[in-house]
């Protein structure tokens, strides 16, 4: 393995080379040399906002997971790619004039900022409608059905759609409202990231929901430590956390509340504690970022 390379990656992800380097071959793919559109810098722009140094804490979760219930990681990279891909268009979407007009994103000017509002739309609409190409391309039959089903539940209006739907267009807050949002636009892209491995392995519907619940219950913790990690980051956007409504304590404590929900739905799974995955929640814990 390169070492440069390797090093590239460690300062901004958690997530290994290979998986870096297979997602840079599926965009590399996806223009022929011929066509007109590669002419364009339509490619340089989904590739500078999904390589722009994001932690890669979903496809990370759900390559530990899959590895942890006998996957091989090339099973696993295509569907952790098509994930990171929504997410990503997530982001370059949430950043636009219309929703939160963002001008800086991990460090770095938005999409709409570098490319312009045209390019970050199209270029969102084309990393979710490619996610699903990846799947159809990379796996076969009932696993084909179950993901595209699964992803677009998690992903679409039911799912992190809705839940910006929720937090864009209306004013009502509530603790359970911020708790729906929640849920919705972080909890169900996490619940995919545990449901993928489980229905790539071919486990049982059972098996797949328990998964499904331990991934939507990490995202639900992620969130709530976003929220509490955003107070030292002195926004000017406290209506929109959940500590416009509680307190710094009360939020402490849906944290550890959370942590101790997660410790029991994690006993499903029989994981040794010094497993790959066990290291990444300890991580996942105790995060600052
Ligand atoms: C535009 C349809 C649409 C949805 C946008 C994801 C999202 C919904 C908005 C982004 C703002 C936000 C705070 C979302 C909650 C989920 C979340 C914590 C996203 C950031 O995820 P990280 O920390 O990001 O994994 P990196 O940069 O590491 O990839």
């Amino acid at each position: 393995m390169d070492l440069k390379k390797t090093l590239k990656v460690k300062k901004r992800a958690l997530m290994n080379q290979d998986f870096e380097n297979f997602c840079e071959q599926q965009f590399d793919s996806i223009f022929s040399e011929n066509s007109e559109l590669s002419k364009t810098d339509f490619k340089d722009g989904m590739k500078y906002s999904f390589f722009s140094g994001g932690k890669r804490i979903r496809p990370l979760l759900m390559t530990l997971f899959g590895k942890h219930i006998g996957l091989r990681e090339d099973q696993i990279y295509p569907a952790a790619f098509a994930l990171e891909c929504i997410h990503t268009y997530s982001l370059i979407h949430d950043d636009l004039p219309s929703m939160d007009n963002d001008e800086i994103r991990r460090g770095k000017p938005t999409h709409h900022i570098k490319y312009g509002e045209a390019h970050a739309v199209l270029s969102g609409d084309a990393l979710l409608t490619y996610a699903f190409e990846i799947i159809a391309r990379f796996y076969d039959g009932d696993v084909v059905k179950n993901l595209v089903l699964s992803l677009s539940q998690c992903a679409g209006p039911f799912g992190m759609v809705g839940g910006q739907v929720l937090d864009c267009l209306t004013d009502q807050r509530s603790v359970s409202i911020f708790e729906e949002i929640h849920y919705l636009k972080t909890a169900k892209l996490f619940m995919f990231s545990l449901r993928a491995s489980a229905v790539i392995a071919g486990k049982d519907p059972l098996y797949s929901g328990n998964a499904s619940s331990l991934g939507a219950s990490l995202g639900m913790l992620f969130q709530l430590q976003d929220d509490l990690l955003d107070i030292d980051k002195k926004t000017d956007r406290k209506e929109e956390n959940i500590t416009s409504l509680i307190s710094v304590s009360e939020l402490e404590t849906m944290i550890k509340n959370k942590k101790v929900e997660i410790n029991s739905l994690i006993k499903e799974f029989e994981l040794d504690k010094n497993s790959e995955f066990m290291s990444l929640l300890d991580k996942l814990y105790n995060r600052k970022n």
